[in-house]
């Protein structure tokens, strides 16, 4: 089976997960990046600028070139909770998925501050007909103990 990695991160604790994952897995990595300036480097701007994304439909553009998603069959999405629900760049990428020629299954992990409850949800209504597996949730950078992410991975 050829799974991906791919994942978004604002701040670096999605990308931690992301690479902690890679450890335990043979899958490619990949990292998406908007292009400069799309976000704020304060906080609190980034979520405002995200509210409008939503609100006007524009997500933001991903910069290329990103993978060839036709040859994976699992994809694992990674990326931060923003506002309860996927960070903008996350949906962006899953509107690229879902129209494009890809068959395989998604599986989502995502860092939080705390609160993540309807994250999958959204993520599964973002997603379309794809197939989208149990997600992996994990607060901040995570712990030293890597026993709910090995149980994910297996
Ligand atoms: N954490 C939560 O638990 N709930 C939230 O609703 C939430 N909204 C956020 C909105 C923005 C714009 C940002 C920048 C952070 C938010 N956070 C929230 C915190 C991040 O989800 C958390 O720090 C995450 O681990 C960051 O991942 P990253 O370092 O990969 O970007």
């Amino acid at each position: 089976m050829k799974q991906l990695i791919i994942y978004y991160s604002w701040s670096g604790n999605t990308a931690a997960l992301a690479h902690r994952l890679q450890q335990l897995m043979s899958a490619d990595v990949f990292e998406i990046k908007v292009p400069a300036g799309t976000f704020s480097t304060d906080m609190y701007a980034t979520s405002d600028i995200a509210k409008q994304q939503l609100t006007t439909g524009q997500l933001p553009a991903l910069n290329e070139p990103l993978p060839n998603f036709g040859e994976y069959d699992e994809i694992l999405v990674g990326g931060p909770v923003w506002s309860g629900s996927p960070a903008t760049p996350v949906l962006a990428l899953l509107e690229l998925l879902k129209h494009g020629n890809v068959s395989a299954q998604l599986a989502p992990f995502y860092t939080h501050a705390g609160s993540a409850v309807g994250y999958e949800a959204d993520f599964e209504k973002a997603a379309g007909s794809l197939t989208v597996l149990p997600g992996l949730s994990i607060a901040g950078s995570g712990t030293n103990d890597d026993t709910e992410i090995q149980k994910w991975v297996n």
